[in-house]
């Protein structure tokens, strides 16, 4: 059934016409009965403009769109990427299955197949690990969007973790000042490269593979011993003569979900050691398990989607804002736009009909307090009304604090990130219009008792799952990305003009020369 003719679509669109007012209905009984406990998480909607009514028809909605059958076939690696009746992928998603090491609960032979497939390869970078230990003080991932976004976010989140002398770095942008940046305070000899690629052919990540390997053979250094690929097998990175190891990823996981696939574990495995990365693994696999098997009013990710799709679809708020309380996780809502946006920024639905909807939000953020010096103004009294996800954590990760002035500063930062969510809601009554805050923005937070690699995993799968369920409720293909594929033809295509040139000629010029096609 479509998302606009199911039924509870029609009770949600009257409900919508008076939502929830949080500006005298904020009550503690309310937050703590919008409460739900899982996985080490808690996640408190009471700042969201909504009834048990509004939870009804929400988890009604789900239903209908059978969610949880579509989470399960998902799970099993039935073969759901595909836009039905027209030329699409055509796969099974199976990132799920690079975690699920810990109970070998596959539920079908396509799962078990790829989580063999898994545990071989991390059976791989165990040995070759330990094989080269005290070799490499420092690590370069070479990779972009989801060979970079997500891992990228991950190491600097655990950033108090990593183990002595084993520092990673990344370079991503085809911009040589990227490369040059990295590569300027790093010492060759001791460092090891990973070039991660699914495709193997992506241009930014082959020019600067090719980049750093000049930089090694310049300095007399031989770039087999120090390069390892990550990709696809079969691709044309697939050439183990050129590298020191080479570790595969399994077909069915697409890059924005490849963080916890061989993409991101050779570098944290590094960074971590190999049992860190595994608590990353069993963290995402608790969350895909809670996902699938609890019940809608207790499924966390489950509970988000439907509380984004109310904002999205109903209060017709069109961005998302996501402000992690934890400097830690700094790069973790640039890896969340990549994955909500790249998923669910679609016109069509599965079967190829122009939705008659909205689709994925706009997602952005930045951590909290630092963005309430910046652009909260917006938030608490622009035009546009944003709703906010809010991450916290009770417990910092070094757990060396002072109390200054009576208090410590993760004291400091819990007391903000609820004072916020407050404000937020409620608002302030004022007879100066400047000092007035309307209120009824609504927000909700996730909060965690400390960000651990294991918590770290829930986290990254909570979101994951999150917006799998959104495009479930949709019912768009959530795990293509054909919008990213006519910037990619014309930027090559724009490339032949300079190509072999012997004299350049003004850069502005190839704009107009591709125009005009000569
Ligand atoms: C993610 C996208 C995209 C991809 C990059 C890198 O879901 O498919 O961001 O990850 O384009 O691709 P390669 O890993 O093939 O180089």
């Amino acid at each position: 059934m479509s998302f606009t003719k199911s039924p509870s679509f029609q009770v949600l669109r009257h409900l919508a016409k008076h939502p929830f007012d949080l500006t005298t209905g904020l009550t503690p009984e309310r937050i703590s009965k919008m409460t739900v406990d899982a996985v080490g998480f808690k996640l408190l909607y009471g700042a969201e403009r909504v009834t048990d009514e509004v939870m009804d028809a929400l988890i009604g909605l789900a239903r209908e769109a059978n969610v949880l059958e579509k989470m399960a076939a998902m799970q099993s690696g039935e073969m759901i990427n595909q836009i039905e009746g027209y030329e699409s992928e055509h796969r099974s998603v199976l990132h799920t299955a690079m975690r699920d090491q810990f109970d070998k609960r596959q539920s079908s032979k396509t799962a078990s197949e790829a989580a063999e497939w898994a545990a071989k390869e991390l059976q791989k970078l165990e040995n070759f690990l330990a094989k080269t230990e005290g070799r490499f003080t420092d690590l370069v991932q070479i990779g972009i969007g989801g060979s970079d976004l997500g891992p990228r976010a991950l190491a600097i989140a655990l950033q108090a973790y990593h183990l002595p002398n084993h520092r990673v770095h990344f370079i991503s942008n085809v911009d040589p000042d990227d490369a040059n940046a990295v590569l300027a305070n790093l010492d060759l000899k001791k460092t090891l490269v990973v070039v991660v690629s699914k495709s193997g052919n992506t241009l930014e990540t082959l020019t600067n593979e090719e980049f750093v390997r000049a930089r090694m053979v310049k300095i007399g250094l031989n770039p087999k011993d120090h390069f390892v690929a990550v990709t696809g097998a079969k691709s044309p990175m697939d050439n183990p003569s050129r590298y020191l190891a080479s570790f595969y990823i399994w077909d069915f996981v697409g890059g924005r979900y490849s963080a916890t696939s061989m993409v991101g574990a050779v570098m944290l495995g590094f960074a971590l050691g190999f049992n860190g990365f595994k608590e990353i693994l069993r963290g995402a696999h608790d969350m895909d398990v809670h996902a699938l098997s609890a019940k809608p009013t207790e499924n966390l990710p489950l509970l988000s989607a439907l509380l984004g799709i109310w904002n999205r679809n109903f209060l017709n708020l069109p961005t998302v804002a996501i402000i992690p309380y934890s400097q830690a996780l700094l790069r973790f809502p640039a890896h969340l736009q990549q994955l909500d946006m790249e998923s669910n920024g679609k016109r069509i639905d599965k079967l190829g009909h122009v939705a008659d909807f909205s689709t994925g939000p706009i997602i952005w953020g930045e951590p909290g307090t630092n963005g309430q010096h910046s652009f909260y103004q917006l938030i608490h009294q622009g035009t546009n009304v944003v709703p906010l996800e809010f991450i916290g954590f009770h417990k910092s990760q070094y757990q060396r604090d002072l109390k200054i002035e009576l208090t410590t500063s993760q004291e400091k930062l819990l007391s903000n990130l609820f004072a916020q969510s407050i404000a937020l809601a409620v608002g302030q009554k004022s007879d100066n219009p400047n000092k007035f805050f309307p209120g009824n923005r609504p927000n909700r937070i996730l909060l965690g008792d400390q960000l651990t690699p294991y918590t770290l995993g829930a986290l990254l799968s909570y979101y994951e799952n999150k917006v799998a369920f959104q495009g479930f409720v949709w019912n768009i293909n959530s795990f293509d990305q054909e919008g990213v594929q006519l910037g990619k033809k014309l930027a090559t295509k724009m490339l032949s003009l300079f190509a072999g040139k012997k004299e350049s000629f003004p850069l502005g010029e190839a704009y107009f020369k591709f125009l005009r096609n000569d």
